[in-house]
């Protein structure tokens, strides 16, 4: 069974991280995703942080039909203990983390995959939009 391991903040989820999340899947047999809790979002980007709280994210994220499992990303420093513990073949991220130290670091243990961004929608241009209405 191929494990495939991804991590993000999926906030106001949308057909971008849904088109990410369906080839993610479409790596392996088994798609883990950690998504990031509020306190570390705070860290990520300070304030303001997600529009849906650490629950509601990852509600949302278990509905949804690739996904397998979804722990909490609690910090930077966990990816190395993640892929061991929960035996990871591949990390997939979007295209905008290609080559980041964030996940190079991790081809020592399994494969490192960026997915080309689905150009055209991301949270922040929805809250963007949403301002004008
Ligand atoms: N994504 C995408 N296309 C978009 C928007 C997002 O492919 N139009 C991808 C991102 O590249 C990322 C995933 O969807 O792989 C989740 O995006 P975010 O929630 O914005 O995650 P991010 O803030 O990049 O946090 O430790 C890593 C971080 O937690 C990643």
């Amino acid at each position: 069974m191929k494990r495939v391991l991804t991590y993000g903040t999926f906030d106001l989820l949308h057909w971008g991280h849904i088109n990410l999340l369906k080839r993610a899947r479409e790596l392996g047999d088994y798609l883990v995703v950690a998504v990031s809790t509020d306190e570390f979002n705070e860290q990520k980007y300070g304030k303001p942080a997600s529009y849906h709280d650490f629950e509601v994210r990852r509600s949302m994220l278990e509905a949804v039909r690739y996904v397998d499992l979804v722990i909490p990303e609690v910090s930077w420093e966990q990816k190395s203990q993640d892929v061991e513990q929960l035996h990871i073949d591949t990390v997939v991220m979007g295209s905008d983390w290609r080559g980041s130290e964030r996940f190079e670091h991790l081809r020592e243990q399994c494969d490192v995959v960026y997915l080309p961004r689905t150009q055209g929608v991301s949270t922040s241009q929805i809250r963007r939009d949403l301002l004008v209405e």
